[in-house]
């Protein structure tokens, strides 16, 4: 671990840059409570206002949540509260819990709890959050006045959801699942249960915020004990609820499908196991469902003891499972026979490290793209390829204070690159990527960020969308050691050496169709006239009665991607020539003159490219991309440290692998 450790402090020390940039950022009278994000507007509550954002978080208006509690209808007893203009006598504050913005509906759903502890809720303009459409004294969400004591986040989740009617008809109702605790209960009257349907069409009156249906259980309950509640979101037709219920980790799965009470009785569960020591208990902290694969794939943040890792799960239900015999919720309670519920085990874990808070996840391309909260307030970014393989970290922000990032993240809907990251009474504007601070093709390549690519007519290192004649190319699809690999073998029978160059990159159709390698040797082309022809992503040269100089012989590789070159310089060895003791530096050294390592000793290879993996079996030091993070990051940060007594900078950490 000591030689990867100063190996990397060295490489970083060169590579850190700090970057001024400031991609906007707004400040409130309080700490965020809640936050959502329609396509250009951000909405925010804290404890006293709701604030209405443009999407680059200039401030487009902002509210007093002051008003008049009053028994407006006294025969039934129905305490209305009313809002009031700013710096009037106000007796009410309404605190939201529940914001979310209806798409079609242009409306904004604010629900929460008035200082009598009952329910309140309003339907507010999307693009004007003082045009009032709707108001009513009812429970949507949690009653949460204060965080329930010990709580950092909510334990309640609330969201939209599209049922799918048999005609096929969509009705979009209000999903809650509410966490109960002792800490947490609530004196008002409700017909709130542990999870509800409720109406969101506000321009049928007796029918908005109902939660009636087409028969009476159209509510789940949960069967005893606290729960909580982290993360819900529909996936196609499928419902997915995440919980910590009592030591374990639960994930309800429902269908969106015909009429409330289908969708409650559709109930199917599983328990999320994370391996570790036995009777070690694992909570969850956050979540983000990984967009656009076959499988659901999903990534939960799981704390143990303080310690928490991202871990990776395939989420995808499984309709095998008997609906409604779940062990800690049911529909139809009555009669209720419970069954076992289903375990479901990880694909990976992604990143050990402590203090992670919130995590969203993207996709780009075959990459899936993880970003991460802190409670440090870091924004750390990791990349994941389809192999499961894990890139550098990234480091794309570091807020001057220790301030723990919110739990929740959400992306800019407007240019889909920059993430919204509140920070206690402040919310940034990070973005996804700092392409240009990388100033050569090697260097955009290197930093293995999906999210750029290096584009031949701007000489820059942009987003793909930037480079507008398809005349670029980035990291391929999954994660590679090198941009450009090399391999030699040697014919027994006629000598011939064959060197067999190979691109590790992905090109813009303009780039690819324009693809030609060039082999110089100090005097003239080493290689054999008539060869293959070069083909992307490989060309080859090959050499016959060639004697190779004890040190090699020196070629340079012009590589041409349309407008793009890449240089690369090869020594072409006589792997015969490699000896000595066998160690891991001279299996790497072996291998990465492209000869073959094995039986601890160098020989010329019989095909093709060789596997720098092989060299980790070798006695002695074990090398691994992934092996530790948590100690890579820490050296990244111990740096960071010590060059951050600036304010207001961002630094842009590329960590390099070796
Ligand atoms: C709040 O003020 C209004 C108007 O003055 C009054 O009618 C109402 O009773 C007050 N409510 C409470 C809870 O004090
Ligand atoms: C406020 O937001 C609305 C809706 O997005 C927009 O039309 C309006 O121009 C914005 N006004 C300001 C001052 O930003
Ligand atoms: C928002 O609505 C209020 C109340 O109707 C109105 O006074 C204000 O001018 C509107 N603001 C915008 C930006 O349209
Ligand atoms: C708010 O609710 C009260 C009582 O139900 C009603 O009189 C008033 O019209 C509502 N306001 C709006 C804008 O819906
Ligand atoms: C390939 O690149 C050369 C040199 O940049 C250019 O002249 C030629 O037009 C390109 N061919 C295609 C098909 O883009
Ligand atoms: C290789 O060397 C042999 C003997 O020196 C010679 O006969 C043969 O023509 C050479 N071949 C090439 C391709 O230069
Ligand atoms: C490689 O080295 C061996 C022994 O050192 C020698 O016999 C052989 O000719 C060399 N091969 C080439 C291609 O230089
Ligand atoms: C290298 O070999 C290992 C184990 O043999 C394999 O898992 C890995 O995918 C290989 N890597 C490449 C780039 O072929
Ligand atoms: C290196 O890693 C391999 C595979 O993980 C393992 O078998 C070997 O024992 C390790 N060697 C050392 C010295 O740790
Ligand atoms: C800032 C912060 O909360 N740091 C914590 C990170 O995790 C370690 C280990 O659990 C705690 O000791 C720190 O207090």
């Amino acid at each position: 671990m000591f030689l990867l450790s100063v190996m990397l402090l060295v490489l970083w020390g060169e590579r850190c840059r700090c970057v001024f940039e400031d991609a906007g950022s707004a400040t409130f009278d309080g700490d965020v409570r809640v936050y959502a994000v329609a396509t250009n507007t951000v909405y925010v509550a804290t404890n006293e206002r709701l604030y209405q954002l443009n999407h680059d978080l200039t401030l487009n208006q902002s509210l007093t949540l002051k008003g008049i509690l009053k028994n407006r209808k006294p025969q039934q007893g129905v305490i209305l509260f009313t809002r009031v203009p700013e710096a009037t006598f106000a007796n009410g504050t309404f605190r939201i819990n529940v914001l979310l913005p209806v798409e079609g509906a242009n409306s904004v759903i604010s629900c929460g709890a008035t200082n009598n502890k009952c329910g309140h809720c309003e339907i507010l303009d999307q693009s004007n959050i003082s045009i009032l459409r709707y108001n009513e004294t009812i429970q949507v969400g949690p009653l949460e006045w204060d965080r329930c004591s010990s709580a950092v986040a909510p334990t309640s989740v609330a969201i939209l959801v599209k049922v799918t009617r048999t005609a096929g008809k969509t009705d979009t109702y209000i999903l809650t699942a509410i966490g109960q605790s002792e800490s947490c209960t609530s004196s008002c009257a409700s017909d709130a249960k542990t999870i509800n349907l409720q109406n969101t069409d506000y321009s049928k009156p007796d029918e908005i915020f109902s939660f009636s249906g087409d028969h009476e259980t159209n509510f789940v309950v949960h069967k005893g004990g606290e729960v909580e509640f982290v993360d819900g979101f529909q996936v196609h037709s499928t419902i997915y609820v995440l919980s910590n219920l009592g030591n374990n980790v639960r994930l309800l799965w429902l269908e969106g499908r015909i009429s409330k009470s289908h969708v409650m009785r559709s109930l199917r569960g599983a328990t999320l196991v994370v391996d570790g020591s036995a009777g070690q208990t694992h909570r969850l902290v956050a979540s983000s469902v990984v967009p656009g694969a076959d499988q659901v794939l999903w990534g939960g943040v799981f704390s143990s003891r303080g310690n928490t890792e991202l871990v990776l799960f395939d989420i995808t239900p499984d309709m095998s499972i008997i609906p409604d015999k779940d062990p800690d919720f049911c529909s139809q309670c009555t009669a209720h026979n419970p069954s076992v519920p289903k375990i479901l085990r990880p694909r990976a874990v992604l990143l050990r490290k402590n203090n992670m808070t919130s995590v969203l996840a993207v996709r780009n391309k075959a990459w899936m793209v993880f970003f991460i909260g802190m409670e440090d307030g870091q924004l750390i970014k990791l990349a994941v390829d389809k192999h499961l393989r894990i890139s550098c970290a990234i480091v794309l922000y570091r807020a001057r204070d220790d301030r723990r990032v919110f739990h929740q993240l959400l992306m800019d809907q407007v240019d889909h690159r920059h993430i919204y990251v509140p920070l206690g009474n402040e919310m940034r504007r990070v973005p996804v990527s700092r392409c240009s601070t990388y100033t050569d093709v090697h260097d955009c390549w290197s930093a293995q960020d999906p999210h750029c690519v290096w584009c031949g007519s701007k000489t820059s290192c942009t987003f793909v969308d930037d480079c507008s004649d398809s005349d670029w190319v980035s990291i391929p699809d999954d994660l590679q050691q090198r941009m450009v690999s090399y391999g030699t073998a040697r014919e027994e029978a006629t000598g011939q050496i064959t060197l067999n160059i190979q691109t590790h990159v992905t090109a813009g159709p303009r780039a690819m169709s324009n693809f030609t390698c060039e082999f110089a040797a100090e005097s003239n082309s080493p290689c054999d006239q008539g060869g293959p022809p070069p083909h992307f992503p490989e060309c080859i040269c090959t050499l016959r009665n060639i004697t190779l100089p004890s040190k090699g012989l020196k070629i340079t590789v012009r590589i041409r991607l349309g407008t793009i070159m890449l240089l690369e310089p090869v020594v072409l060895n006589n792997c015969s020539d490699i000896t000595g003791p066998p160690s891991v530096v001279l299996c790497q050294r072996c291998i990465r003159a492209g000869c073959d390592w094995s039986k601890n000793k160098c020989s010329w290879a019989n095909q093709g490219s060789t596997n720098e993996s092989v060299c980790q079996t070798v006695p002695g030091k074990n090398f691994s991309v992934s092996g530790d993070f948590s100690s890579v990051l820490l050296d990244m940060e111990l740096k960071w440290r010590l060059k951050a007594n600036i304010n207001h900078v961002t630094c842009v950490c590329v960590c390099v692998c070796v």
